[in-house]
């Protein structure tokens, strides 16, 4: 069996900007297609996203050269089988030829190897999860079961991904491990409602940030926590018990000149400051996990705070970008001890799978995650369950862009658990 066509366009993301849809025809009629997400608080290091910098359309954000790359990819798949997914990445990269994926653009690479993985799947009839569950034993060379991971909701947003001064950027809640996916994702639900109806009667903003979470005009991070809590008791919840919060602090955004800036606390920190600020904040409110606390460059805030906090789950994204050889480093230096997987910030799935095998064989918790700008792709969602990642975070339960990805995992539990 061979690719016999690859057909890619320009499409809108879910913060109406360009993105990639590429789909690869396969010559026993089967197709697959990928959509491709992209982030706004970014890594320094993520692989490079190709847009046409032509301010006449989108304001520079148009993606025609990668889509033009996408289609020109099929001169070096063409003799390639698209059930051997390593080999289908390997041509990608070679084809490149680049450190950060810059010529073709990580955007258009990845929207065919997505692509590809989806019309293998469909040419074997398996569903897409089985399918990656397969990629994946072969990429990692051992017997990988799969499972449904526990969400991680982002239900009060700040940051980059608001249009108000909370310093914080993703606060998150966690369903315990007693419920299975439907009942946490039910439970998670009756907090965001609760939460709405809270904000509604202290007269504060009801509408939301980029990832569905609610952005109301507050200023302090315990503000916010504090709202958070009292929604959980009051859908008649046990915080800790029924439901605990993590934090995505995206402190790269908050990093100029050596410090951090928090406009809604009003501060100024220093490394060692910032770092009695986190852990202030996990301590009072017992977090359960918090990804980036720090900035990307400052691996010795990450150093001291991962020593000192070891029951706790210390998430790199912006740090580590998904990339093998900078997780490698981090293990070494005993920086964090879980990484978030975002398949653009690598740019193929196999390289993606690589990362997570990494982490795995080292010890530390996968979290597969959305990106801020999104599309009804739910590749995300059988990728968590195909590679037991343990753990997924897409955004609020609200907007179809973010559902999508529930919607499947709900899908695929009454699949495997009917
Ligand atoms: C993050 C992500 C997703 P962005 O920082 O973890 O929530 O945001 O896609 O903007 O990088
Ligand atoms: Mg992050």
């Amino acid at each position: 069996m061979k690719i016999s066509k690859i057909k890619s366009a320009e499409i809108l993301d879910s913060r109406a900007r360009p993105t990639i849809c590429t789909s690869v025809y396969l010559d026993d009629g089967s197709i697959g297609q990928a959509m491709v997400p992209s982030g706004a608080s970014t890594g320094q290091l993520e692989a490079l996203e190709l847009r046409d910098k032509n301010n006449q359309r989108y304001g520079g954000l148009g993606v025609l050269d990668a889509v033009k790359n996408a289609e020109s990819a099929l001169k070096i798949l063409k003799d390639a089988s698209p059930q051997d997914q390593l080999t289908i990445d390997n041509k990608l990269i070679e084809f490149d030829a680049t450190e950060n994926k810059s010529k073709l653009g990580a955007n258009a690479i990845l929207s065919v190897s997505l692509a590809c993985a989806r019309a293998a799947s469909n040419s074997m009839n398996t569903s897409l999860y089985e399918y990656l569950n397969i990629v994946y034993k072969g990429i990692s060379n051992k017997n990988s079961t799969m499972s449904l991971p526990v969400p991680m909701l982002n239900i009060m947003n700040g940051g980059c991904h608001a249009n108000n001064i909370v310093d914080i950027q993703e606060f998150m809640i966690i369903p315990s491990k007693k419920f299975n996916f439907k009942d946490g994702l039910m439970k998670s639900v009756e907090v965001y409602t609760h939460l709405k109806d809270l904000l509604k009667k202290k007269g504060l903003s009801i509408s939301v940030g980029d990832e569905g979470g609610f952005a109301p005009d507050l200023k302090t991070s315990e503000e916010v926590l504090d709202l958070i809590i009292l929604s959980i008791e009051q859908a008649g919840m046990s915080y800790l018990d029924d439901i605990s919060i993590a934090l995505d602090c995206a402190a790269s955004e908050l990093f100029t000149k050596g410090n951090y800036k928090l406009i809604g606390e009003s501060k100024n920190f220093s490394s060692e400051e910032m770092i009695g600020y986190i852990q202030a904040l996990v301590d009072k409110y017992e977090i359960k996990s918090v990804e980036d606390p720090f900035d990307e460059t400052d691996w010795n805030a990450w150093k001291t705070f991962t020593k000192n906090n070891s029951d706790l789950q210390i998430v790199g994204d912006d740090i580590f970008v998904t990339q093998e050889k900078i997780l490698k480093k981090g293990i070494d230096s005993k920086v964090a001890n879980s990484i978030l997987i975002k398949l653009n910030q690598v740019g193929t799935l196999s390289e993606t799978m690589q990362a997570i095998c990494l982490a795995k064989n080292n010890g530390y918790k996968t979290i597969i995650s959305h990106r801020s700008g999104e599309t009804e792709d739910s590749f995300i969602a059988d990728l968590a369950v195909a590679v037991d990642a343990g753990q997924i975070k897409t955004g609020a339960p609200a907007r179809s862009d973010r559902t999508a990805k529930y919607n499947r995992l709900l899908l695929i539990e009454d699949e495997l658990y009917p």
